[in-house]
């Protein structure tokens, strides 16, 4: 009787993330790879704000989780003037705090441009010893990049209440990423950190020891793997670059799926992300720019790829997609 009261209880472990539209097929990516290689059930909760998630989007997503047998909900969060995009950061990313209020007790929140390996839900261990006063759970991030001392896009949230963020949010300047900022501020003093591993942000991979190697992955910045024509993921592959691992994960997924209608569906998704996004003429976007080119020239991409090859290895392993 036990067990079987066992069977029929919600996962206790509870991931949360939210999104928009641009993000429907990177999360179906995460999501099966966390399924994956989970070692418990986890639930799901998919924030957005309002009117960034339409229906069609939920109801895609919806089909993919029940596929995938990842319990789910969605959380409308409204919207607050005050959520700001700044280069290619979405408004989006300030719904963890709106979620991290809605939800008190311990979750983890994940980006959607993030990939799981085996071993990363040891992290649910971790959180379980976070304390209310420690706050959240962060992991670390190298010394070696001046700034913020740690990254966002993975968090642990034990169970309690949350800091005050709003009333600060009112008295900030406008300072580069904001969102982030803020989590600085409010949590860095006291959280718990652990191992990088947890969030492995793709142009540090080089400083990770190969004998610890990653168990989230996470493609910060304005270029996604989504946004490589995968007729051009051959050297990436090979070489096994940071992206190599988001494209197996890739694989299985599309591997997995078995409806036809949710088979072509995928596919449609999986041509349109390769332009979503939107290109800005800034520093940061020189990644993004150049896919969206290597699309644009569709099979010339290739030969471009071939002309640029041998000046691959001049830029660093994770920051660059082709190799
Ligand atoms: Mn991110």
């Amino acid at each position: 009787m036990a067990s079987r009261q066992k069977s029929i209880a919600a996962p206790v472990r509870h991931v949360v993330c939210a999104i928009d539209s641009q993000m429907v097929y990177g999360l179906g990516v995460v999501m099966s790879s966390l399924q994956r290689t989970t070692t418990e059930p986890f639930r799901l909760t998919i924030g957005y704000l309002a009117g960034t998630l339409p229906e069609g989007d939920r109801d895609y997503l919806g089909r993919i989780m029940d596929h995938l047998g990842v319990l789910y909900s969605f959380s409308d969060l409204g919207n607050d003037p005050r959520f700001i995009t700044q280069g290619h950061i979405s408004p989006t990313t300030f719904a963890k705090f709106l979620l991290a209020d809605q939800n008190p007790d311990a979750h983890l929140w994940l980006d959607a441009d993030t990939v799981a390996l085996p071993g990363w839900d040891r992290i649910f261990g971790l959180l379980d010893s976070t304390t209310t006063q420690q706050g959240l759970l962060v992991a670390e991030r190298g010394a070696d990049k001046l700034g913020l001392p740690f990254n966002a896009g993975v968090l642990g949230w034990p169970a309690g209440s949350r800091r005050d963020w709003s009333s600060r949010l009112n008295e900030l300047e406008l300072v580069d990423t904001q969102e982030q900022y803020l989590f600085n501020e409010l949590y860095a003093p006291t959280a718990k950190t652990v191992s990088e591993r947890y969030n492995s942000l793709t142009y540090r991979i080089d400083r990770i020891p190969d004998v610890e190697p990653p168990f989230i992955i996470h493609y910060a910045g304005a270029h996604k793997p989504w946004h490589l024509p995968r007729s051009l993921s051959g050297p990436c592959l090979r070489h096994s670059c940071p992206w190599s691992a988001w494209f197996n994960a890739e694989a299985e997924f599309l591997r997995g799926l078995d409806d036809p209608s949710l088979v072509a569906e995928t596919h449609r998704r999986q041509r349109t992300a390769l332009r979503s996004g939107k290109v800005r003429w800034q520093r940061d976007h020189a990644g993004l720019v150049f896919l969206r080119i290597l699309v644009t020239l569709g099979p010339l991409g290739r030969v471009l790829v071939g002309l640029l090859g041998p000046l691959a290895s001049r830029a660093p392993r994770g920051t660059h997609p082709l190799h």
